[in-house]
This record gives C-alpha cells, structure tokens and sequence, in this order.
C-alpha cells in the first residue's frame, strides 16, 4: 500500500476532532496535568464521569519530571503508596516510611492510566479564564498556549462542566482569574488567595489534604494549588501529598455529581 499524505492529515483532523467536540460538555473539567490532576482525572474517568484536562505545555506530567533538583526520583510516604500500586508504578521500599520511584516511571505510568481509564487530554492549549453562572463556575475559556505564549489577539473558545478543578500547582492560575473577576469572594478565611508559605515538608503534606476542596461555587483546589490558595506550606520533592490530594477531590466530586 502506497503511503498518502492526505489521508494522513485527514485521519489526524478527523480524530482530534472527535476528540474536541465530545469534551464540550463535561461532568468536571481539570486545569494542569501535574501529578495531583492526573490521579484525580483518573479515579473520576475510572467512575464513569466525563472528565477532561487541559494542560499548558507539550508535556503533561508537571513538576514531576524532575524529582528533585533534576535527580530524577520521587519520594513518597507509606499513606500514598496504594495510589501507586493502583496505577501499576515501580516502588522501591527507603527505609521506613518512605518509598522511591523513577520519576519519569511514575508521571509516565499516571498518564497512560488515566488515558486508557477515559479522562480526555489536551495538551498544548491554556486556561485563560472561567464562565460564570450566578456567582458559580460553569466551565472554561481556552486558548492554544501558541497564541498566549506570542501574545496573539485572537478570541478563545469554551467548555462546560459541572466542577473545574485548579491543579495548577504553584501558580494557582484558575482561584487568580475568579479571585480578579470577584474579588474577596474565595472560601478562604480572608476571601484571598492565601499564598504559598515556605518549605515545612510535613506540615505541608497534611495540610494539602486538609486544603483539597471548594474554593469558590463550581470549584475545586487540588495539589500546590491548594496549598498556595489556602496558605499552607510548600513540601518541596515528596509526592504523597499530590497524589492522595488527586484521590481526596475525586471522591469528593463523585459524591456531588
Ligand atoms: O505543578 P504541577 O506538577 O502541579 P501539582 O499536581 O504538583 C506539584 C508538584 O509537581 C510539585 C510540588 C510537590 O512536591 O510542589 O511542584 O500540584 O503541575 C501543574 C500543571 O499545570 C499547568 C502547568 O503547565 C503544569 O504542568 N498549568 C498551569 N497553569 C495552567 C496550566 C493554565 N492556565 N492552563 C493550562 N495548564
């Protein structure tokens, strides 16, 4: 069989927009592709739900490339490990307590899972900004990261969903566009974007969990993003708080929806 271009071109046009038009309408909309989002995407697609996320850049994985400085392996504590057997992910057992794994393994792993458990993926396309209903977060607006990055003028597109989550990490990008467009309206204690507080890795593990929830109607913080909305600490390279913090937002949702 002679190769052609054209079927090519069309067999890639046609499935992405299978893709794009079947994730309009969604039961929850996840914002970042790091390690807290991936694990959420997947026990929600896992329930049934109709989940799709959106992350920025080529890659999804987030943060956990890098393990720490670069050092390509992640630790995570003995309350996480079962969020990585589930997925099927290498653990190598420290000393007690603490468990390692390959980091590229590991972020690799939760992506294939969640995709083949059905959470729809876009990469390359930013969230840059949110549709309000009646002081409550219905969906999206999107833009391709391209057109953001070349600071382009051209108008986004949108999409529905019963909740968003932020797993933005540090940046807590969607709790910052809702926090600019209604401002001291956030479930927080001053109705702020608490900030980030400094490295306290224990203190900020329990606390990411404590800080997984609504921030604002419609929406949910999950990973660094709720740590730096609520104000809690950063934890610096331990995963577990990441991952049990994507676990604790999707059975939160499925509770709701
Ligand atoms: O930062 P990130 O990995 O989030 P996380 O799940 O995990 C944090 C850890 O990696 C680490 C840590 C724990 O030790 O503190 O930092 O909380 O992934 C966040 C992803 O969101 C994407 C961004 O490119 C990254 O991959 N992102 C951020 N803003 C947007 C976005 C946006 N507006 N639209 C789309 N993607």
């Amino acid at each position: 069989m002679e190769l052609n271009e054209i079927v090519i071109t069309r067999a890639i046009i046609d499935r992405y927009y299978e893709k794009l038009i079947s994730s309009l309408e969604n039961d929850v909309a996840i914002v970042g592709g790091g390690p807290s989002g991936l694990v959420a995407g997947y026990y929600l697609a896992k329930a049934g739900k109709k989940v799709v996320m959106y992350e920025r850049k080529l890659s999804i994985g987030g943060g956990m490339w890098g393990g720490g400085m670069m050092f390509n392996e992640i630790v995570v504590q003995e309350a996480a490990i079962h969020i990585l057997e589930e997925f099927g992910v290498c653990i190598k057992k420290y000393q007690d307590g603490y468990y390692t794994a390959d980091s590229v393994e590991a972020i690799s792993t939760l992506t294939s899972k969640s995709v083949q458990a059905g959470l729809g993926i876009f990469n390359c396309m930013s969230v840059e900004d949110v549709i309000m209903r009646t002081d409550r977060v219905t969906g999206l607006v999107l833009n391709w990261s391209a057109v953001e990055m070349s600071g382009l003028h051209i108008d986004p597109l949108a999409v529905r969903a019963d909740f968003i989550i932020d797993a933005t990490g540090h940046a807590t990008e969607v709790v910052k566009v809702v926090h600019k467009k209604v401002p001291g309206q956030l479930q927080t204690s001053t109705g702020k974007i608490e900030g980030e507080k400094s490295m306290w890795s224990d203190k900020a593990e329990t606390l990411t969990l404590e800080n997984t929830r609504e921030v604002f109607p419609g929406l949910y913080v999950a990973g660094m993003a709720a740590n730096a909305t609520f104000g809690g600490p950063r934890m610096g390279p331990i995963f577990g708080g990441m991952l049990l913090s994507g676990e604790k937002v999707a059975k939160d949702l499925l509770e709701r929806i």
